[in-house]
């Protein structure tokens, strides 16, 4: 671990020179940007960072972002059948909130030196991923709740150790979209609640929802530490705090105890106590269907993208409107106020 003396001395050689081009001071860069990692500093967009972060970053931030869009899919499915007005103006927020978490992790993103064009033609093409989960139906309305409760609840956990990730703009974005996730997850599971003490039916749509979100939700975490090529260098920079089967642990034994608040069983036999680990130990996860759904045999990969590519077709005038307002109003900015700007900005 480096002090914060021989971290400022480094930093100072390296990034006191003013000129990021000058090769010869590549060491100098490499031993400030390590020193900083070490001394739990944020990396700036402005710094020097190893090409292998920064791609790292990038192939991250930009499964997150999409993750985040195409997230809204499973939800929207039941925005015209909620079952009441305050439950539809409930999930109007959160599937807008999921949107707006896209469009903090590509800003991030962008911070790295790519466009959200770029990682969205890589979504749209198969060359970037989104998250597992979200290639599984939403059967009934039980799971907008399983998805709250559950998927929110997975994402949380692995959230907010981001919030201390080495790369700022990451970090802070994350910090606003763990409090939002933190709503979510709780008006998950309070509908499921309501659903858990309703009529014999509700209840049974509920356990239902549970049975079919629970090992998805456990496959969110990644494959197992042995097998997750990405963790250890992560873990070392210091983008990852902790390992994919750690995080998944704290989700079991934080579950554990809501499941039975909420009256629901957790679809796991093997699912005990272990009182010499501290830990719930649970069972075997069916690996083989992770790596199928991430080949894109999962039950709605093909809707997922299908509907993602034709919601960007459809969107393309309103990206069109976007850029040439804003070229219309750059001038403004320019040469000055206007009357118009303004106004609009007020
Ligand atoms: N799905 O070596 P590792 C949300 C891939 S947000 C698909 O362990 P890493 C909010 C991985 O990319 C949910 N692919 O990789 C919400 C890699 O592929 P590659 C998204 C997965 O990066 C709620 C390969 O497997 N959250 O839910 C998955 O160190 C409700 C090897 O894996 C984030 O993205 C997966 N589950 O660790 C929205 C959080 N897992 O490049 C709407 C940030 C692994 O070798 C409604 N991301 N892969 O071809 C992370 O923390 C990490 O990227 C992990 C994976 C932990 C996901």
């Amino acid at each position: 671990m480096a002090t914060a003396a021989a971290h400022e001395t480094a930093r100072t050689q390296a990034y006191g020179t003013g000129d990021a081009t000058d090769t010869t001071g590549t060491d100098a860069y490499e031993t400030a940007f390590d020193a900083a990692v070490a001394a739990d500093e944020r990396i700036e967009p402005r710094d020097w960072m190893p090409d292998a972060y920064r791609s790292t970053l990038i192939r991250q931030i930009a499964q997150h972002a999409h993750s985040e869009i195409i997230g809204m899919q499973p939800e929207a499915n039941w925005i015209t059948r909620a079952p009441s007005l305050r439950r539809k103006a409930i999930l109007m927020a959160k599937v807008q909130d999921e949107a707006g978490h896209g469009l903090y992790l590509y800003s991030a993103a962008e911070t790295l030196g790519t466009s959200r064009d770029e990682l969205l033609d890589k979504l749209h093409t198969g060359r970037q991923k989104y998250s597992s989960i979200f290639n599984y139906p939403t059967l009934t309305w039980a799971d907008v709740g399983a998805i709250g409760w559950l998927v929110d609840g997975a994402a949380i956990t692995n959230q907010v150790p981001l919030c201390r990730c080495s790369y700022g703009p990451y970090a802070r974005a994350m910090v606003r979209i763990c409090k939002e996730e933190s709503f979510h997850q709780r008006q998950g599971y309070e509908l499921l609640l309501a659903l858990g003490r309703g009529t014999p039916e509700q209840h049974a749509m509920a356990q239902d929802a549970v049975d079919r979100w629970w090992w998805p939700s456990l496959m969110m975490f990644g494959p197992p530490d042995d097998e997750s090529p990405h963790s250890a260098q992560s873990m070392a920079w210091k983008i990852k705090r902790h390992s994919n089967d750690e995080l998944r642990q704290r989700f079991v034994d934080i579950c554990v105890p809501q499941a039975e608040s909420l009256g629901l069983t957790l679809p796991d036999p093997d699912l005990r106590w272990n009182e010499e680990r501290g830990h719930h130990d649970f069972g075997v996860i069916d690996w083989a269907e992770f790596w199928d759904v991430l080949k894109g045999n999962g039950p709605c990969n093909e809707q997922r993208m299908t509907q993602r590519r034709r919601a960007h077709d459809e969107g393309a005038w309103v990206r069109e409107a976007a850029a040439a307002y804003a070229a219309k109003h750059s001038g403004g900015r320019q040469t000055g106020e206007t009357g118009e700007t303004g106004a609009t900005r007020a």
